[in-house]
C-alpha cells in the first residue's frame, strides 16, 4: 500500500472505529442532573475556569456567588471575545459547536443558548455519542457522593451505552472518615482495622461491585503514594482490595500524580500536579501477579518509567493522556513513546469528560493525533517490506480504540 494511502486508510479506520470511553464522569441519563451538557455548562468546565482567571482581577468570591450564566458571561467574554480562544479547551468548545452545525463565528452566547434549550438530554446522549463514534462510555461512580448513591439504591434500567466504574478515593485517602461511613451504612470496619475491619471492606466492595456492575474499581491517589507502606492505603489496598480484584476477577485502576486544591479558591479547578514514584505500581504488580491494574499519571516526568513499567509486567494496562496530559502535542509524544516500547498493548486515550458534549471534541482532538502516530508506524514498517492489510489495521484500531481495554479486563 503506498504510504499517502496507507495514511488516508488509517485516518479513515480511527474515523470509523466506535470508541469504549474507559474514563469520565459523565452520568446514565437516568441520574438526572448529574450529567452535565450544554453551552454554559461547557463554559464553565474547571478548565476554563482557571484559564479565565488568569485574566481577571474580581475576587474568586464574587465570581463563585455569581449566577452561572453570569459565570459563563465572565468566560466567555475573557477567553472567546478579548482573547482568542487557542487552549485546547477552548478550542474544544467551538470543535463542539462546529461539530454540531452551529456558526461559531456568530460568536452569539444567547443565540448559541436557545440552540441546546431545544434538547431533550436522552436524545441529546444519542447525538453526542453518533457525532463521538462512542460505543460505550465509563462513569465513574462513587457510594461516597450523596447525590448519586440514592439513585443506585433506587435501581433503574440502565442504558446499555454506560458501563460503570466503582471509585473509592475517601477509602486510600480519608480512611479514618470513610470508615464512619462504611460503619453508618452497616459494615463493621474500625479506622484502627480491628476486627473485621478488612473482610468488612471487602463486603462494601462486592456488594456495590454487583450494585453497580464495576467493570473495574479506582483511585485517584497523590504523587507521594507508596507500596509497601504502612499506611491506611497501602494496607486497605494488601488486605481488602487485592483479595476483591482476585475473587471478581475485577481491575484495580490506579490514577497517580493529582495534588488536590493547591489554590482551593479555584474549588475543583485548584488541583494540581506532582511527579510520583513509579516504582510503587512496579511493586504493586510484583507483589499481586495474579491481580491486574491500569495506571494513568499525571506528571509528564513520569511517562517514559510507567510504559517501562507495563514492559516489566503483562498485569499492567496503562491508559490516557490524563487531565493536564491532554494537549494535542503531549499526546503525540506519549503515544509515540507507547508504541514504540510496548507496541499496541495500551490504551492511548480516554476523554475524561465531564460535559456529555465534550465528547465530541475530546476524540475529535484525539483520533487525527493516534491516527498520524500509527500511520508513522506502519510506515517504518512498509520500509522493511511488511505491509499491514486494511483487516490488520482495523484489527489494531479496535483494539487501541477499548478493545486492548476490554481483552484485558476480560483476562482471567
Ligand atoms: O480524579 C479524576 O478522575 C480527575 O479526572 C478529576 O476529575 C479532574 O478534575 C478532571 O476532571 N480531569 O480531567
Ligand atoms: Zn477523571
Amino acid at each position: 500500500m503506498h504510504a499517502q494511502s496507507l495514511r488516508a486508510t488509517v485516518a479513515e479506520v480511527v474515523e470509523k472505529t466506535p470508541v469504549f470511553d474507559i474514563h469520565t464522569h459523565l452520568y446514565d441519563p437516568v441520574f438526572g442532573d448529574l450529567l452535565l451538557w450544554g453551552i454554559d455548562e461547557l463554559l464553565i468546565y474547571h478548565y476554563l475556569v482557571s484559564e479565565s482567571f488568569r485574566w481577571m482581577d474580581m475576587p474568586y468570591e464574587k465570581f463563585w456567588a455569581a449566577p452561572k450564566q453570569q459565570q459563563t458571561e465572565w468566560i466567555w467574554n475573557e477567553l472567546f471575545l478579548k482573547h482568542s480562544p487557542v487552549s485546547e479547551a477552548c478550542r474544544g468548545v467551538l470543535t463542539v459547536l462546529n461539530k454540531l452545525g452551529l456558526d461559531v463565528n456568530k460568536r452569539d452566547l444567547p443565540s448559541l443558548r436557545k440552540w441546546f434549550a431545544g434538547w431533550k438530554p436522552e436524545d441529546y446522549v444519542t447525538r453526542c455519542c453518533e457525532l463521538a463514534n462512542v460505543r460505550k462510555i465509563a462513569m465513574t461512580n462513587t457510594p461516597f457522593d450523596d447525590a448519586e448513591r440514592p439513585v443506585w439504591e433506587r435501581g433503574f434500567t440502565r442504558d446499555p451505552r454506560f458501563a460503570a466504574a466503582l471509585r473509592f478515593d475517601p477509602l486510600l485517602v480519608d480512611w479514618p472518615n470513610a470508615a464512619k461511613r462504611l460503619h453508618g451504612w452497616g459494615y463493621k470496619v474500625s479506622a484502627d482495622f480491628s476486627g473485621q475491619t478488612f473482610a468488612e471492606v471487602r463486603r462494601f466492595l462486592a456488594d456495590w461491585t454487583k450494585k453497580i456492575g464495576a467493570q473495574y474499581c479506582m483511585v485517584s491517589l497523590p504523587p507521594d503514594f507508596e507500596f509497601p507502606a504502612q499506611t491506611d492505603a497501602a494496607k486497605i489496598i494488601e488486605h481488602a482490595i487485592m483479595p476483591h480484584g482476585r475473587e471478581h476477577n475485577q481491575a484495580f485502576a490506579l490514577m497517580i500524580g493529582v495534588r488536590r486544591n493547591v489554590n482551593p479558591q479555584l474549588q475543583l479547578a485548584g488541583d494540581s500536579v506532582g511527579i510520583a514514584d513509579v516504582t510503587a505500581v512496579e511493586r504493586l504488580c510484583a507483589a499481586f501477579p495474579q491481580n491486574k491494574f491500569l495506571c494513568t499519571m499525571l506528571a509528564r516526568e513520569n511517562q517514559h518509567a510507567l510504559c517501562v513499567a507495563a514492559r516489566k509486567f503483562r498485569n499492567l494496562h496503562i491508559f490516557g493522556c490524563w487531565w493536564f496530559m491532554n494537549v494535542p502535542s503531549i499526546i503525540e509524544e506519549i503515544t509515540r513513546m507507547r508504541l514504540e516500547l510496548i507496541g499496541l498493548s495500551v490504551t492511548p486515550q480516554h476523554s475524561d469528560c465531564r460535559v456529555l458534549d465534550q465528547l465530541t471534541y475530546k476524540w475529535a482532538h484525539s483520533r487525527p493525533i493516534i491516527a498520524k502516530v500509527l500511520a508513522e508506524k506502519y510506515d517504518d514498517l512498509a520500509a522493511t517490506g511488511w505491509q499491514p492489510t486494511r483487516e490488520e489495521i482495523e484489527r489494531d484500531v479496535h483494539g487501541l480504540l477499548g478493545g486492548a481495554f476490554e481483552e484485558f479486563i476480560g483476562r482471567r
